[in-house]
């Protein structure tokens, strides 16, 4: 079955490798690993023979990788996937299998266990959903392959290395701080708000919500409804439609866990001809801040935007080659994210009482971003 396909694939790429390296030094130019879809199953065959893991010099002596990707959702997404694939790339030393989930665990589950079977040499995975793990990464342990989880957590499992990514639940308080602060500035006493939320049971959805909500029951703000939009323009679209029906004229905030569900937003509240961004009716706050949501900050369509920084990979990388070199990376590593707002609307907060500092959007910040 697969084993004659990854045959396939393997001597495919020996020969590529081989042309390559005969044409050194100049870099292969489309030699970005082909974002190989897992090997597809192909029809079933006569029993597997040994489907134990390959080792390294069947890729030419690039270190393979797989990487189970959560999917395409978003502006965020499209970004933590260039960062990986540049940097495990095959000018870097790298063979990898990317595999784009589309959202679906079960298909990322599959994924992980594609990579085992083609014995890959490292696992990196971005958790679609926080639980679930622990059987298949099992699986990897017992094959002897060391996982790498990017981005969203795992909190079902501690058979992975390391986790590389941000702290969701300090995005989540950092917002509602700086709501706090925002609204004494501007003299609102009441804040009414809607929640558009990211996937159910991720660990960015999960650490967004609780902690707006922490400092929202703490401050006794009413939270009128959350929905999930699953971290697209569309679902938030949909989500803020109908929030626009069931709570006309009740709300005053609008929080949406990503831009691109922000997106989705202003174009419902448009057509239901509710104002947003400073001056009006609504405070439409935003998690991620790419270079199109920055742009929405500066054009004063979204308040503030609390970033998620996506370019985790080269971390990632770096924890890869501290096991390469036989050391232990640590378990946790944090990547630090940035808040931003136009100048009047940058106030002073803190989150468990550390200072936070917000960034001004200007056209260079923009410019400079993901
Ligand atoms: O905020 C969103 C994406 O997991 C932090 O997933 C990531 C989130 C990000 O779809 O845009």
């Amino acid at each position: 079955m697969r084993k004659k396909v990854l045959a396939a694939i393997m001597a495919a790429a020996m020969v590529a490798l081989t042309a390559c390296a005969a044409a050194a030094p100049a870099p292969a130019p489309a030699a970005e690993p082909a974002a190989t879809e897992e090997a597809a199953p192909a029809e079933e065959e006569a029993a597997p023979a040994e489907e134990e893991a390959a080792p390294a010099e069947d890729a030419g002596g690039l270190i393979k990788v797989g990487f189970a990707q959560v999917g395409h959702e978003s502006d965020w997404r499209t970004a933590s996937t260039k960062s990986c694939q540049d940097v495990f790339s095959t000018e870097n030393g790298y063979d990898l299998s990317f595999v784009d989930c589309d959202n679906d665990e079960a298909a990322q589950k599959e994924a992980v266990r594609s990579f085992i079977e083609q014995g890959v040499d490292y696992i990196i995975i971005d958790p679609i959903i926080a639980t679930g793990w622990d059987t298949v990464l099992t699986e990897c342990e017992d094959a002897g392959i060391p996982v790498i989880v990017i981005d969203r957590t795992i909190d079902d499992s501690d058979k992975y290395v390391s986790w590389v990514g941000s702290d969701f639940l300090t995005e989540g308080k950092a917002a509602a701080e700086w709501l706090k602060a925002y609204a004494a500035a501007q003299g609102i006493t009441e804040i009414n708000a809607l929640i558009i939320q990211g996937t159910i049971g991720s660990s960015a959805q999960i650490g967004r919500t609780d902690g707006f909500q922490e400092v929202a029951d703490r401050e006794g703000w009413t939270v009128l409804d959350k929905q999930t939009g699953d971290f697209t323009e569309a679902g938030g679209q949909e989500v803020m439609e109908s929030f626009c029906k069931s709570y006309a004229g009740k709300f005053n905030v609008v929080v949406c866990e990503n831009d691109n569900e922000a997106f989705g937003a202003m174009t419902a509240m448009d057509n239901a001809g509710v104002t947003y961004g400073p001056g009006n009716d609504v405070i439409l706050i935003s998690y991620d801040a790419c270079t199109a949501g920055l742009e929405d900050v500066k054009a004063g369509k979204i308040t503030a935007d609390f970033e998620c920084n996506p370019l985790a990979a080269p971390t990632v990388e770096g924890v890869l080659q501290t096991l390469q070199s036989g050391g232990t990376p640590e378990k946790q590593i944090l990547v630090p994210d940035n808040w931003y707002a136009l100048k009047d609307q940058i106030v002073d907060f803190s989150v468990d009482g550390n200072a936070q500092s917000m960034i001004e959007v200007t056209d260079d910040v923009i410019a400079a971003q993901y």
